[in-house]
């Protein structure tokens, strides 16, 4: 009989810049619903950000910020592991069996590497390019059963998949890893640039005006969904007419999401109107939401011992699991 695994959540962010509301919409409110009811485990993934390189400096700085981040966010370390990833070394190991695991056809599909590599691919780190697979073992390493992410990492999660069905296969231990599901989010999967409504909104992107950033002013709110691309038409009736217009239909899935209402409903309240009035309805819900939570980011990064303290704690309660685990996989490849 096959034993059934336990339910655990894993997932993490990366602290390469501020938290923006791509990070909030896509992923961590997510992460928040989670931990009501299921074991989670939340990662700052330091290693993954200096696959391409960080100063060292701002990266110890953006590693308290981000914990800072999912505290005002509502991550609670009491009911859910918080903790930064290069603090447990079992990612690392795990990463580099995976590595053996994984197969270079499998990386050559990945799309993320194509556009962050860009056209400079041979100078890119050999770290990017394998960057999934250290993902994988960051689920994995816990036995994860479920990953909440947004859309963009959605291949990332697949690849995770593959590896765990390799491993259990090349090792003949059924079972022992479990697939683990993306969990992502039905209403907004993708936020997108408000510069541009067919790119995400990230945090490399060089305009602070494309994206909302979780400790953005009230003001600075007001002036970026001011700026923000429309076009010339009013706002539609039905769902259809959205279509060919990704920029509108971004402001409307953003405005959907905050205000926890669905597009249909959306539409029904705001259609007909010029976008600079429905504009003005998504600033104040936008800085109702928003601001609360930068106000509180400002306050945490004041208090530098206390994040350092809750990521040391969050760091042993990882340990001890990713220990237990390791010592199961090394003993299963056949290490002494
Ligand atoms: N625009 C987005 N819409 C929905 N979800 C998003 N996520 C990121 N951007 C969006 C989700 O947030 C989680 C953490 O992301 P990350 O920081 O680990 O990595 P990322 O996807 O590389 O974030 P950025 O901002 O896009 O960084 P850069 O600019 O470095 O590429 C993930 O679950 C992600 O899906």
């Amino acid at each position: 009989m096959k034993k059934t695994l336990k339910e655990v959540v894993f997932s993490g962010v990366q602290p390469t810049g501020n938290l923006h509301l791509g990070n909030y919409l896509g992923a961590i409110k997510n992460f928040v619903d989670l931990q009501k009811k299921m074991e989670c485990i939340y990662c700052v993934v330091d290693l993954h950000a200096i696959t391409s390189f960080q100063k060292p400096s701002e990266l110890n700085k953006s590693i308290l910020e981000t914990t800072a981040g999912f505290i005002a966010c509502g991550l609670d370390f009491k009911k859910s592991i918080i903790f930064n990833q290069s603090s447990v070394s079992g990612h690392s190991e795990l990463a580099w069996i995976f590595n053996c695991v994984a197969r270079v056809g499998w990386m050559n599909r990945m799309t993320q590497f194509k556009e962050k590599a860009g056209q400079n691919k041979e100078n890119a780190s050999v770290g990017l390019y394998v960057y999934p697979n250290l993902m994988a073992a960051d689920i994995l390493l816990y036995k994860a059963t479920h990953v909440p992410v947004g859309d963009d990492q959605k291949q990332h999660l697949e690849l995770a998949r593959d590896i765990a069905q390799k491993f259990n296969n090349d090792f003949n231990s059924d079972n022992f890893f479990p697939i683990p599901k993306p969990l992502i989010q039905k209403k907004i999967s993708r936020v997108m640039s408000l510069r541009d409504g067919k790119k995400k909104m990230s945090k490399s992107e060089e305009s602070d005006y494309s994206r909302i950033n979780l400790n953005d002013t009230a003001d600075d709110i007001k002036k970026k969904i001011k700026k923000a691309k429309t076009d010339s038409l009013p706002i539609p009736e039905k769902l259809e007419d959205l279509k060919n217009r990704p920029e509108a239909n971004n402001l409307l899935n953003i405005y959907s999401s905050i205000t926890n209402s669905s597009l249909e409903k959306t539409l029904n309240d705001m259609n007909g109107k010029e976008f600079s009035k429905f504009k003005d309805s998504l600033s104040d819900a936008l800085i109702a939401e928003i601001c609360p939570v930068g106000k509180k980011i400002k306050d945490l990064n004041k208090d530098k011992n206390y994040l350092i303290k809750t990521l040391k704690e969050g760091s042993d309660k990882a340990s001890k699991i990713s220990h237990e685990n390791m010592r199961q996989i090394k003993n299963i490849v056949g290490f002494i």
